[in-house]
Order: C-alpha cells, then structure tokens, then sequence
C-alpha cells in the first residue's frame, strides 16, 4: 500500500505537478482527463492506482467512462489521509 501510495505521488509529481494546487496527492478530474472529452475512461483511469481499482464501482452508468459527476462521488468518499 505504501509503494502504491510512493508510485502515485512520483507520477503525479511528474506529470500534473502544475494542476495540483493543493499539494495533496488527490488527482483532479481535469489532470485525469488527458484528451479532454469531459470524461475519464479506465485508460486515463490507470495513471491513478487507486482510481483505477475504484473504477468499477464509480462507473455507475456502466458506460466504461468517469463523468464528473461519477468521479465527484470518488473525490467525495475518499478519507484525505
Ligand atoms: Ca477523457
Ligand atoms: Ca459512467
């Protein structure tokens, strides 16, 4: 779990280090959605270990993609350990 934590914080240092305004680990909705069609599918899903595995049970419409709505719900349930 702690490696999974190290992996997702180097790769969000390297790749939306200037989204992240908060300094948190917590990626945005916006720096997840690479191709910006206004939604996040499991591809973009996968630079987040945590999100990736949360997927499924976000995907409430079953459609395959996150909307902002679907990944509100993630932002909303996790604990900000
Ligand atoms: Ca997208
Ligand atoms: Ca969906």
């Amino acid at each position: 779990m702690i490696r999974t934590v190290l992996t997702v914080a180097l790769a969000l240092f390297g790749t939306a280090a200037l989204a992240a305004e908060s300094g948190g680990a917590q990626p945005t909705f916006e720096s997840l959605d690479k191709n910006s069609d206004g939604k996040v599918s499991l591809n973009e899903a996968a630079e987040n270990d945590a999100l990736f595995v949360a997927f499924k049970s976000l995907d409430k419409n079953k459609d395959g993609m996150l909307s902002r709505e679907e990944f509100a719900a993630y932002q909303h349930d996790k604990p900000t350990a």
